[in-house]
């Protein structure tokens, strides 16, 4: 049978204007120069990361995969009954089956919301679930993060228990400090009551030598992932990109604890005829930012725990200590 699947996609999405043209527009045209980082999730895009996920230099992936494969039965005794889970960009739910599957055996009666931006691949991630599952109903949500939280809001008033918003894979990560408190805040402020959970699974600041591994791998797969974003991009303005002209950069900043990505031009570039005047002219070697992974100490989680109004209430971490998962509440 078809999985159920509904559309919250604001109204922006559904206008004629291309909204990803203009936010490409504005960020090349801002100073330091950057693209949207959701440029890099097209089909393609989400093809080549599940490559990444496998690739043994990528360890996030692993380390999150067991510490749910070791504490899924401990977080899901954490949860509570009757809740509403609610996972933010719930990709192949490869390792979320773990939770939901602990759950169901713990009887828990769950909710379970799946978003995502790409609704083929979410119908593919529910089709993949178990289809015994007597205690958990299975719902996905096709939108962005934003739609989700508006969606939540609403959500909210109608659910008579308690909502968790599951967010894996470190994506936090991508988001600034700052970024991540509202982003959070916000949540806590439009969408959830006291009681209402986050879990949330964070990289650590490991050896930067491995850090800069993780995102610079010799097989090139993260390269390509990353100028992929490039002929996606193109794809919205009319070609402008010559591919040749622009090569992947990564660099991490240890002190501050965050890898950045970017397109590095290869020579002077003039996308003045697109992009408007004089914010159209690359001179070789200018760097256009489209990703930054921020990793965080445990304190820097309490910290950031602690802007948002949220308590930590279990951290849950991988034999080598490389990775955690927050479970905390409002
Ligand atoms: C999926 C956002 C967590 O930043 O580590 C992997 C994406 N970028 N390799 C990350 C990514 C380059 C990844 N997140």
């Amino acid at each position: 049978d078809t999985p159920r699947i509904i559309d919250i996609r604001s109204s922006r999405q559904a206008s004629t204007e291309d909204p990803v043209r203009k936010d490409i527009l504005d960020g090349l045209q801002s100073s330091p120069p950057k693209i949207p980082t959701y440029i890099l999730y097209d089909a393609q895009g989400l093809q080549l990361f599940d490559a990444i996920t496998r690739l043994e230099c990528y360890y996030l992936t692993a380390s999150e995969l067991s510490i749910l494969t070791q504490y899924g039965k401990d977080l899901a005794s954490s949860l509570p009954d009757n809740s509403t889970v609610v996972e933010l960009g719930c990709g192949s739910l490869n390792k979320t089956r773990l939770l939901l599957y602990a759950l169901e055996s713990q009887r828990k009666k769950t909710n379970y919301y799946a978003l995502d931006l790409s609704s083929s691949e979410l119908k593919k991630a529910i089709c993949g679930l178990d289809r015994g599952l007597k205690y958990m109903s299975v719902v996905g949500l096709h939108g962005t993060y934003d739609d989700g939280r508006k969606w939540l809001a609403r959500a909210r008033s109608k659910a008579s228990g308690p909502l968790v918003v599951l967010w894996l894979g470190s994506s936090i990560g991508n988001l600034s400090r700052d970024d991540a408190a509202s982003f959070l805040s916000q949540f806590v402020s439009e969408s959830l009551v006291p009681g209402d959970m986050f879990v949330i699974g964070i990289d650590r600041r490991n050896d930067p030598d491995v850090v800069w591994k993780a995102y610079n791998d010799d097989l090139g797969i993260t390269r390509k992932f990353i100028l992929n974003g490039l002929a996606h991009a193109n794809r919205h303005l009319d070609q402008v990109f010559q591919l040749k002209d622009w090569e992947y950069e990564g660099v991490y900043h240890k002190e501050e604890g965050y890898h950045e990505a970017f397109y590095a031009a290869q020579r002077d570039v003039d996308m003045r005829g697109i992009v408007g005047n004089e914010s159209g002219y690359f001179p070789g070697g200018t760097r256009i930012l489209v990703e930054q992974s921020w990793k965080y100490s445990p304190q820097e989680v309490a910290i950031l725990a602690d802007r948002c109004g949220l308590l930590p209430l279990q951290r849950w971490t991988d034999a080598a200590g490389t990775y955690d998962l927050h479970l905390l509440h409002v």
